[in-house]
């Protein structure tokens, strides 16, 4: 007979799973499982091994799917439908690629580390893509034993991402993990992304109390990480709450995510709307609400820089080939400076 799981990790050969059947055949599996799962004490929940077949192939932790038992082990049957999914570039720049990271979440955590690796713009993308995801991004600022100022870079934050939750926290001095505990309950489960480094698997240790996730040191001259995470994996925790540990992400490419840009800039959209002209560039056509709102500040000239750069990443993201993997700002940079430089000019 066949029952549902939910897949909690993916490896070459098999997944491992979670399921509330208790007659599955533990003896057959049991060896081969993880422990890490095995954090929860929570009743009726069992980890179990599926042996991968081609066509399932692209399953992803937090994919719901039913399985069956078979004489070479549980197999998939059938999957069930997603709910929401992650996606990242590949890793393998000559891949190019989407890979899938996890599915079925209803938050994000965007984890950026307050050391010299802080960088707000790929904050910045990393809330956009998780918009894309229809997921809640909550931003966590680790790492705050670091600076002696968090409140300067929390006040940064929000003013370029004034809706969201900003919690600064750090496994040191403990701050931040009341705030952060009061997502982890059930039925949320919590995707963490961020650079390798950040301190993702550190946060879910401390937050199970317990070394459950190898950890590695950042390198001194670049204050990175080692990638040291290098499968995703979900953790169960006692209540029920589920959180998804990822490999860090290099580059947060923009894959598809006009929809997003738009929703998240919607008062920059909203003035685009009021140009004269339907196609109006903003560089110098006659009633460009665009330039009107940059000249008397009520579009601020950062946030209209943002928006013009995902823009073009999006663009160059759908029309790039294969050769050209990163994206070039260069471009977006010359058309921006002379927008700019009409602007000073009329000032003077
Ligand atoms: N000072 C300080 N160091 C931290 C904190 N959290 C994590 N670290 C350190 O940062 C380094 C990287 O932590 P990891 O948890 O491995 O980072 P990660 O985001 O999981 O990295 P990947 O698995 O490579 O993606 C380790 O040396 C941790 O001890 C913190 O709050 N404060
Ligand atoms: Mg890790
Ligand atoms: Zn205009």
């Amino acid at each position: 007979m066949a029952f549902e799981v939910q897949i909690t990790a993916v490896y070459r050969n098999y997944y491992e799973a979670i399921c509330n059947n208790n007659n599955i055949n533990k003896v057959n599996n049991i060896n081969k499982v993880n422990n890490i799962n095995k954090v929860n004490n929570i009743n009726n929940i069992n980890n179990i091994i599926i042996k991968k077949k081609k066509n399932y192939e692209d399953l992803t932790v937090g994919d719901y799917c039913e399985v069956e038992d078979s004489i070479n082990g549980y197999i998939v049957v059938k999957t069930n439908e997603r709910i929401n999914s992650f996606y990242r570039l590949d890793p393998l720049p000559s891949e190019n690629k989407e890979q899938l990271l996890a599915s079925n979440f209803n938050y994000i955590f965007c984890i950026m580390s307050l050391n010299n690796n802080f960088n707000i713009h790929r904050l910045e993308r990393m809330i956009i893509l998780s918009y894309s995801t229809k997921a809640k991004p909550v931003v966590i600022l680790s790492k705050s034993d670091l600076v002696s100022n968090v409140n300067d870079y929390i006040n940064d934050v929000k003013e370029i991402l004034p809706d969201l939750d900003v919690i600064a926290t750090s496994i040191i001095t403990k701050e931040g993990i009341d705030e952060i505990n009061k997502y982890l309950v059930y039925p949320n489960c919590i995707l963490l992304i961020g650079a390798s480094g950040v301190g993702k698997s550190s946060l879910i240790n401390e937050i199970v109390h317990n070394n459950i996730l190898k950890t590695g040191e950042i390198r001194d001259k670049d204050d990175r990480g080692r990638h040291t995470t290098v499968t995703r994996k979900m953790i169960l925790l006692d209540n029920g709450c589920k959180i998804v540990d990822t490999p860090g992400i290099r580059s947060f490419g923009m894959i598809n995510i006009t929809d997003s840009i738009q929703r998240y800039y919607s008062d920059v959209v909203q003035i685009i709307e009021k140009c004269k002209f339907k196609n109006c560039t903003h560089h110098n056509e006659p009633g460009c609400a665009i330039r009107e709102a940059l000249e008397n500040k009520t579009l601020s000239i950062e946030r209209y820089k943002h928006y013009i750069i995902l823009k073009d990443e999006a663009r160059r993201f759908r029309k790039r080939s294969n050769k050209h993997c990163k994206y070039n700002r260069l471009e977006t940079k010359k058309v921006f400076n002379k927008i700019l430089n009409n602007i000073n000019d009329e000032d003077e």
